[in-house]
């Protein structure tokens, strides 16, 4: 495959990038966070998303690098947006971890090191592992996980809702976040909504709150859909509504539009 043989010399060459998406706060609308999502540059076919090259960089281990280069610059990002904006606690910065970056054996060591040299605060990291990556998961693959948590840092279970995860199980899980898939968020689109949807959602955010989980929601597109799941409970959200993925300077002004 021309893109996998690609992938390597793509990273040394810096032609990957990193878009920002929003995470506002249900309540008030104000700026949480964001979500740091990967892009390449590629020379001749332009910009591809994740979808595009995660799967083949997992494939062939290059996701290891990249995934350090992603996690270093979004820290470097929050750094400095916190640097010159900190009042109403630290913005939040999110990054997504694949299988392979949870079983390798860096993870705990390469996300102190780029911390620590960030300066960035780990109560401010969240790190976003699939719920279908954690099914089944044993004590080896949660402690890097656990050790990460103790340390401040939140994990996320993103995709909520779609892998058939055994609810008790996350008791057992040191995640402090439940990413609810886009499906649910669709779901509140309908008119009426599905009152079955409305339980499920209900059900959920009920659960994860008496773990002392945060529910974030995924995929937010209109007002409608932003109001009915603050009703519902929801503590963040993130989508088309509050703005698509984009340059790092549009967090920042978002952020010093809230202050
Ligand atoms: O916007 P979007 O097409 O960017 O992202 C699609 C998916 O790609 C996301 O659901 C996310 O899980 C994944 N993704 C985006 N950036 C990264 C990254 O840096 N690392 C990993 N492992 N996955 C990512
Ligand atoms: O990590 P994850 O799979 O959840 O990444 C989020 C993905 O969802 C990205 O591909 C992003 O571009 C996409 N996305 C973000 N907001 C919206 C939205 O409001 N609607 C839809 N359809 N997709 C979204
Ligand atoms: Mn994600
Ligand atoms: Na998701």
């Amino acid at each position: 495959h021309g893109l996998t043989t690609a992938l390597p010399a793509a990273l040394d060459r810096g032609e990957f990038f990193i878009e920002y998406q929003p995470l506002v706060h249900l309540g008030d609308g104000t700026v949480h966070g964001a979500e740091a999502l990967v892009r390449w540059c590629h020379p001749q076919h332009g910009v591809l998303g994740p979808d595009r090259f995660i799967p083949l960089a997992e494939h062939t281990g290059l996701i290891v690098p990249l995934g350090r280069w992603v996690l270093q610059e979004a820290v470097r990002q929050a750094r400095f947006w916190n640097r010159s904006h900190s009042d109403g606690g630290p913005l939040r910065i999110n990054v997504n971890l694949s299988p392979t970056q949870l079983h390798h054996p860096g993870l705990v060591a390469d996300t102190v090191d780029v911390l620590e040299r960030s300066g960035l605060d780990p109560g401010a990291l969240c790190l976003e592992v699939t719920e279908s990556a954690l099914i089944g998961a044993d004590e080896d693959l949660l402690k890097p996980l656990r050790q990460l948590a103790e340390m401040g840092v939140d994990i996320a279970l993103d995709d909520f809702g779609t892998g058939y995860s055994n609810l008790a199980n996350l008791r057992r899980l040191p995640v402090s976040v439940l990413k609810l898939d886009r499906s649910f968020t669709q779901g509140m689109q309908t008119h009426p909504v599905d009152p079955v949807d409305l339980k499920i959602v209900e059900g959920i955010v009920s659960l994860a709150h008496s773990l002392q989980l945060a529910v974030t929601v995924e995929g937010v597109e209109t007002g409608a859909q932003a109001e009915q799941l603050r009703e519902l409970g929801c503590d963040t959200a993130q989508g088309w509504y509050y703005a698509r993925p984009g340059a790092p300077d549009r967090i920042h002004s978002l952020v010093l539009a809230d202050a």
